[in-house]
């Protein structure tokens, strides 16, 4: 049976981190926003689909199951998928790395909403100057830093972040730096040229085959102004 992903339709935003490691797996599944609109969405969200009801998108259906939580999704996929080692540490560490993903995330979408989601970008646009550039001269350092060092101490070398084999943390890394890429050109390929693995892991995930073909299709939604990464040339530097 296909596997069912629930997102927003219309942009990349956290949804496109299942979809990258769906399509690098080559697993059947089925967009269902893009395909039938939110509604069925909703029904899920609102509790009348599910008596666990995610918090919020994306959250993916497995058969009977409804799995939220973005990291939790890709926990739960990336054994079927062969996206995770098989041995219980190594799943952790790459969960535990997952994690820091969506830390990262949080980050990277508060420096254009730093007052909240409840305010338009608008209407918080100093704070976000000021939260965009404390980002990028600590916050984003310091999250790439660490992947960098985690690549160089991988015992099984720098190409993947956990063992020889590409993981759905690597895919995760590959959509992390598209992002910083399209938000803060400038800003981020200052910092990138201290990170030499980072960035050649990023152009070694993107061409996977599976994975550069669905780049280069129109099921890869461009990146937009709705999303968690936007690019407001005022914020970068
Ligand atoms: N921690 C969750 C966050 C999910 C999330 O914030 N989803 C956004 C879209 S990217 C949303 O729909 N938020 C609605 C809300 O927070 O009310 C994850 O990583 O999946």
């Amino acid at each position: 049976m296909a596997y069912e992903l629930y997102y927003w339709p219309g942009i990349q935003g956290r949804g496109e981190f299942i979809r990258l490691a769906l399509e690098d797996a080559g697993a059947d599944y089925v967009d269902v926003c893009r395909e039938k609109g939110t509604a069925p969405m909703m029904a899920f969200l609102d509790g009348k689909a599910t008596t666990m009801p995610p918090f919020a998108a994306p959250f993916l259906k497995d058969g009977k199951r409804v799995i939220g939580q973005t990291a939790n999704i890709l926990l739960h996929l990336g054994d079927k998928i062969g996206l995770a080692p098989k041995a219980e540490p190594a799943r952790l560490w790459t969960h535990q790395i997952q994690l820091t993903v969506t830390d990262f995330v949080v980050e990277a979408h508060d420096t254009h909403h730093p007052l909240g989601v409840d305010f338009y970008y608008e209407d918080q646009k100093p704070e976000s100057k000021r939260r965009s550039e404390a980002f990028l001269k600590s916050r984003l350092p310091k999250f790439l830093g660490w992947f960098e060092h985690i690549l160089e101490l991988n015992p099984k070398g720098d190409k993947f972040l956990v063992g020889a084999r590409a993981t759905y943390a690597d895919l995760s890394l590959f959509q992390i730096l598209e992002g910083m890429r399209y938000a803060f050109p400038k800003g981020s390929a200052k910092v990138l040229k201290k990170m030499p693995r980072v960035a050649a892991l990023h152009d070694r995930v993107a061409d996977r085959p599976r994975l550069a073909k669905y780049l280069a299709s129109d099921r890869r939604l461009p990146f937009n102004e709705h999303g968690i990464f936007r690019c407001y040339p005022e914020l970068d530097g």
